[in-house]
């Protein structure tokens, strides 16, 4: 393979004379290529118990395996000066399409975290899945071996190639939620990497020789890639952070097809103009029976026209600021032959969870529970975790986290609601007084396991979360709430650049302070103020706060008033508008 020529065999002929990014190659795309299909020599790196972590490639290629190589930040000082490698373990982030878990499942992957893992916790994520934290290496292969006993794999959550699909979790609605959750599996199946390595490593398969990727390609794909299936009008899964999106098109109840919308994502470097937030653009109307074919060469075209060069500018929404979003969509619809339709209408009106009891249209009963930054395990007077085992231990349906880091108890019988509800009050899994304030707001897990944080999140949250309700009670309004969500660096993991009020870790007890996003995620926010301190972030969100509650329109959300009052300019088009300096006025 040279290193200057694009890797991509197929699909130029048709292609725009800037859709290939020619240059030195990235080293990742040595290293997917020479991994003989994402083996690389993990096998034996797993082997060698002098060192905690994975050596050279591996530490890149147990990702396509969903594991991360971390150690923690906390201690890393104290090690080296002890002269000692820092205490190398892997997170591992399971597969979980729409997010959906029996009770016994829970048992055993609690067990797991309980027993195996430096930590203790099992920590839901912001896309509908588990991830535990501080496994040490003799410890990874036996945890494959017990997930998988219950069901559960870790393959394509992290690396480039499309990662745990989402899919709109509350269960109420209709039997909508059931279809569409059934799509969001067999599109995670489809664009599964096809490799036998999982296996062959992790569950001492037998060795099958891989001999072509044929929706992924040898090379994977240039960056990460992430799908949602969404059902309007909630908008939990955040169309905009995703690279490819399914809205679900309804006709008399019936799931009869989707808008695709395309090219979302929220990652940014500090100081690189040419990194952005970018929202998804919509490319039309399909019929259910062309959401494979489409989904399958959306990838391929991203697949074969991303930028293989530059890492930071890989990513679907960069390609189509590139190539032309028309010309993007053209290239799909040739390689799939069919053509979208126009754009069906729909509307998102929310996106938080419903937290407490609904009845469903099956009349089950499902009770949502506001779980912090998604962290489960026994707290001081809130033992989480044995409250979850509990009620796993007793509950007939199934568990469905939220990717707003949330657990749903679903399809509960008339019944058991009392005892479910007793033992979630009683471990502190409800509480009466979380405020609407709390239930919106959201963390990455940054420090300590996070290796990019550069500034605290999950464990900033709970301090700012209660200085933000202060205000609110002091300007009148307890009860009101301001979609609030705090990443430890602009990696933006748990979405503040779709929140109306978002904090972006600069530096130790730092952070940059986006304003402008709304309360269903359809506007990116802008830059307000740069590198404060959590005092000058109260002290600038008291006046705001004060303004909005003053001078608001009827149902005006904080993030429609702040534009509204020239605070930030919108976002219109991240590409030219995000990083533009606010235009003076005269
Ligand atoms: Fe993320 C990298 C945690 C959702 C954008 N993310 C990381 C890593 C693995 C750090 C690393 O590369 O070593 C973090 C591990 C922290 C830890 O100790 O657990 C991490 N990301 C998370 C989670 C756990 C945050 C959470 O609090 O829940 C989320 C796991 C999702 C999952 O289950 O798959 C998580 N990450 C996101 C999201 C939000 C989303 O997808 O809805 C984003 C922004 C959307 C997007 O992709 O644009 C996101 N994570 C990133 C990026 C930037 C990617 C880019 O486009 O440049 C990185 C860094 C990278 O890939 O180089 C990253
Ligand atoms: Fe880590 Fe940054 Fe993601 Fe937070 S946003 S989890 S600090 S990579």
């Amino acid at each position: 393979m040279s290193d200057t020529s694009p890797i991509a065999a197929s699909g130029l002929e048709n292609a725009p004379e800037n859709a290939i990014v020619t240059g030195k190659l990235a080293d990742n795309e040595r290293l997917k290529g020479e991994s003989n299909y994402l083996r690389g020599t993990i096998a034996e790196d797993l082997k060698d118990q002098i060192t905690g972590g994975f050596s050279a490639d591996n530490f890149q290629l147990i990702r396509f395996h969903g594991m991360y190589q971390q150690d923690d930040r906390d201690i890393r000082p104290e090690r080296a000066k002890q002269k000692l490698e820092p205490l190398h373990n892997v997170m591992l982030r399971a597969r979980m399409p729409g997010g959906i878990i029996t009770p016994e499942q829970w048992l055993v992957i609690e067990k797991f975290a309980e027993e195996h893992t430096m930590y203790g916790s099992v920590r839901l994520t912001t896309r509908q899945t588990f991830q535990f934290h501080g496994v040490l290496k003799p410890n990874i292969k036996n945890m494959h071996q017990v997930i998988n006993s219950a069901g559960i794999d870790s393959i394509a959550t992290a690396g480039d190639v499309n990662r745990n699909v989402l899919c709109t979790t509350n269960p109420v609605e209709s039997e909508l939620h059931a279809d569409a959750y059934e799509w969001s599996k067999k599109i995670s199946e489809h664009l599964l990497p096809k490799t036998k390595a999982y296996a062959e490593i992790w569950l001492d398969g037998e060795k099958v020789k891989t001999t072509q990727e044929p929706i992924l390609g040898q090379n994977y794909l240039p960056r990460k890639f992430k799908t949602t299936v969404s059902i309007p009008p909630n908008n939990e899964v955040d169309v905009h952070a995703n690279d490819l999106n399914f809205v679900a098109i309804a006709e008399n109840g019936k799931l009869i097809g989707w808008n695709v919308l395309v090219g979302g994502g929220l990652a940014m470097t500090h100081g690189d103009t040419a990194t952005y937030p970018r929202k998804a653009d919509d490319f039309g109307f399909i019929p259910l029976e062309h959401t494979l074919i489409v989904a399958e060469h959306v990838v391929s075209v991203q697949r074969d026209w991303g930028n293989r060069v530059n890492r930071k500018n890989a990513k679907t929404k960069y390609t189509l600021d590139r190539v032309g979003v028309e010309n993007f969509k053209a290239e799909v619809e040739r390689r799939a032959g069919i053509e979208f339709g126009p754009s069906r209408p729909y509307e998102f009106t929310a996106r938080g969870d419903r937290f407490g009891w609904v009845e469903g249209f099956d009349g089950k009963h499902h009770l949502t529970l506001y779980l912090l930054s998604g962290r489960i395990l026994d707290y001081p007077n809130r033992p989480l975790k044995t409250g979850l085992r509990k009620i796993a231990e007793i509950h007939k349906g199934d568990f469905r986290m939220t990717a707003n880091q949330n657990l749903i108890i679903a399809g509960i019988a008339a019944e058991d609601r009392d005892a479910i509800e007793k033992i979630a009050r009683e471990h502190g899994l409800i509480d009466d007084a979380m405020t609407p304030q709390l239930k919106n707001s959201m963390a990455c897990v940054s420090l300590p396991t996070c290796p990019l944080a550069m500034a605290e999140a999950e464990r900033f949250l709970p301090d700012l979360v209660h200085q933000v309700e202060t205000l609110l009670s002091k300007h009148g309004v307890p009860d009101d709430h301001i979609i609030l969500r705090v990443v430890g660096c602009p990696n933006g993991c748990g979405r503040a650049m779709l929140a109306e009020v978002g904090l972006i870790g600069k530096g130790p007890g730092k952070y940059n302070l986006y304003l402008g996003g709304n309360d269903i995620g359809t506007r990116v926010p802008k830059i307000y103020r740069e590198n404060i301190s959590p005092d000058q972030i109260i002290e600038e969100l008291d006046w705001l706060i004060g303004r909005w509650v003053g001078e608001r329109f009827e149902g005006e959300c904080f993030g429609d008033f702040v534009i509204r009052i020239g605070v930030v300019e919108e976002v219109k088009v991240s590409k030219t508008d995000f990083h533009a300096p606010p235009k003076l006025s005269t």
